[in-house]
């Protein structure tokens, strides 16, 4: 069978499933949030990464029903890990650009939250530059309107897109992501920190928090500390973990 076919199959036949990544406050340790990141379970060929399958969802135009099942699915993981463990887990899910822009995101989100009894800020979305800058008064509408709402939003990849940093003042977003190629550079031979640098002073200039993400090494965190960036993600913390594994991790908290 075509991938397109299966992939179809698969949203609708409950094979996909989330993992999830700790975000950590640099500061004292702690767990804040995770993000949500999809896979999908082949009935025959196992585990199948994003890498293979978004690019057909992106060309087929199944990304829409995709996203809006992690959504859904996010919004239901929260309420879960609420009534099982008395936490609240704020969840950050990716934002594809055909679902941003397809006019309906801040009334799915709505409809998601109010499903689940979930009030805003316990959702980000994470959105790239690229998904904005193709029509920006429209992304400055639709982030009004997740704002409103008090979803939070995080632009991801930050810094590998068209620096956009001319609109950047006009969108009303929440943090900056500093792309992982950037922590490499940060230690080891030639270290080079002009980047991860460049983007917390901007975000903070402009009121923004900054999270750095692939932070492998404790050198890494350590410099991230130095120049004040508020949290990360990375495997130095955890790998993205299923629902079931990243419990004792919600529950041993410092
Ligand atoms: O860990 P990982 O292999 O999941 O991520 C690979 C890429 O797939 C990343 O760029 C990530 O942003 C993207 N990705 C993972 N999950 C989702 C999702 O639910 N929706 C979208 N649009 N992208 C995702
Ligand atoms: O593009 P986005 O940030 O949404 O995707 C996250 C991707 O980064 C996923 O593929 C995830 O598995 C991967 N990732 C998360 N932490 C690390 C890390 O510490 N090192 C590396 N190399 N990849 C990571
Ligand atoms: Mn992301
Ligand atoms: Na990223």
């Amino acid at each position: 069978m075509d991938l397109e076919a299966s992939l179809r199959r698969a949203i609708r036949g409950g094979e996909l499933f989330l993992v999830f990544q700790p975000q950590v406050r640099i500061s004292d340790g702690r767990l804040i949030g995770v993000e949500a990141l999809v896979r999908w379970r082949h009935p025959h060929d196992g585990l199948i990464l994003p890498d293979r399958f978004l690019p057909i969802a992106e060309e087929t135009g199944l990304i829409v029903a995709l996203g809006d099942w992690v959504l859904y699915e996010a919004c239901s993981q929260i309420r879960r890990w609420r009534t099982k463990l008395n936490l609240t887990i704020p969840i950050a899910v990716n934002v594809s650009g055909a679902q941003f822009r397809d006019g309906q995101l801040p009334a799915k989100v709505s409809r998601a939250l109010d499903a689940n009894g979930l009030r805003g800020p316990e959702l980000e979305v994470e959105v790239t530059e690229s998904t904005l800058i193709d029509d920006v008064p429209g992304a400055v509408a639709t982030l009004q309107a997740l704002k409103e709402r008090g979803v939070q939003v995080a632009l991801d990849d930050f810094g590998t897109g068209y620096s956009s940093l001319s609109y950047l003042h006009r969108f009303p977003i929440d943090k900056l992501k500093i792309d992982r190629s950037f922590i490499q550079d940060l230690t080891g031979q030639g270290a080079d920190s002009t980047v991860p640098r460049a983007v917390i002073g901007l975000g903070h200039n402009l009121g923004l928090s900054v999270i750095a993400e692939g932070v492998e090494t404790e050198a890494q965190l350590a410099v991230l500390r130095e120049l004040r960036c508020e949290s990360y993600q990375g495997f130095l913390y955890s790998r993205p973990v299923t629902a079931d594994e990243l419990e004792p991790l919600l529950t041993r908290q410092p």
